[in-house]
């Protein structure tokens, strides 16, 4: 799939209500490089907690709500540090990737680096899937690859308006993709990712390309599907950062403003866990 990033263009589906917000707060979760599920519950986002509990309640054999197990991660640190940790995921990976002789790579921070200091480089990504460490994760990365590529870098300031550098933009590749549930917050949160790295190299978004590998549709999710396939799509939303944070690692929710939403009603349906 290709999603037109230009003009603040943000790729929310209009079918069904997307919690944008919760998928953005996710991306920036990942970026903080945290892996324990506690700061996404204390940012009232719960869309992790399936794991970490069903792994508590085969472990101690207790039947404890949802509920509880939240609010126990969110009041007792030991319990949190104990239960809500996801393992190396991809926070840790983006950030801390730990390699043969001990040494932690911030694969952000080379990026943006790069992005500023060598655009046309073929090396610009950061990757997820580190194999030895994927039987220590709750789940093994869905979405793992993550390469910009910058163009139109001699076109003038002038010619992309704003000041920019050239255009930003991004492939991902996704070996394991949720069409009902996943996806939809995925591309909204790889395209915000775009528009964050795309301000911080003073470069505009260009063009999210996105390649899924198993791409599925899970059977309690069909009629999620129909009533989505009935839906005539309305166009996409406009994303803008109201603030230019000092780095990557300053952006908050309330930096996004998304105009333009008019989506259908929400559809709910249940995760396979
Ligand atoms: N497992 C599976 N089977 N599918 C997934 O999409 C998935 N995603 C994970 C972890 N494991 C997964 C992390 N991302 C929801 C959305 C994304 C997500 C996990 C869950 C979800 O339940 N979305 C609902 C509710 C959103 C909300 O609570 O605000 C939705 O209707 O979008
Ligand atoms: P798998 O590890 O057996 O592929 O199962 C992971 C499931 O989670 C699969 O249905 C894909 C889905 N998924 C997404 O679609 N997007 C995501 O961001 C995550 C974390 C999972």
């Amino acid at each position: 799939m290709r999603f037109d990033l230009t003009d603040g263009s943000f790729p929310v589906y209009t079918t069904k209500r997307v919690y944008w917000k919760t998928a953005i707060k996710e991306m920036l979760w990942f970026l903080t490089g945290q892996t324990n599920i506690r700061s996404l519950l204390e940012d009232n986002v719960r869309i992790w907690t399936d794991w970490p509990l069903d792994k508590y309640r085969k472990a101690t054999g207790e039947n404890i709500s949802q509920e509880e197990f939240e609010s126990t991660i969110i009041s007792d640190e030991a319990f949190a540090a104990k239960w809500g940790d996801l393992g190396p995921v991809y926070g840790k990976q983006w950030r801390r990737w730990v390699d043969t002789h001990g040494i932690e790579h911030d694969q952000i921070a080379n990026v943006i680096q790069t992005l500023k200091s060598n655009p046309t480089s073929r090396r610009m990504l950061f990757h997820a899937w580190n194999v030895g460490e994927l039987d220590q994760m709750a789940l093994s990365p869905c979405h793992m690859t993550y390469q910009f590529y910058a163009s139109k870098l001699d076109e003038g300031r002038d010619a992309l308006g704003g000041g920019s550098r050239g255009e930003l933009s991004l492939l991902v590749g996704q070996r394991s993709c949720d069409v009902g549930l996943g996806n939809p917050f995925n591309i909204a949160q790889q395209a915000a990712l775009v528009h964050m790295v795309a301000q911080q190299v003073d470069m505009t978004p260009g063009e999210l390309v996105w390649v899924g590998g198993d791409v599925h549709l899970y059977l309690n999710h069909i009629d999620l599907a129909r009533t989505i396939l009935s839906r005539e799509p309305r166009p996409f939303p406009k994303l803008r950062l109201l603030r230019h944070p000092a780095s990557i690692d300053d952006y908050r929710i309330e930096d996004f403003e998304v105009t333009d939403y008019d989506p259908y009603p929400p559809i709910e349906a249940p995760v396979a866990v």
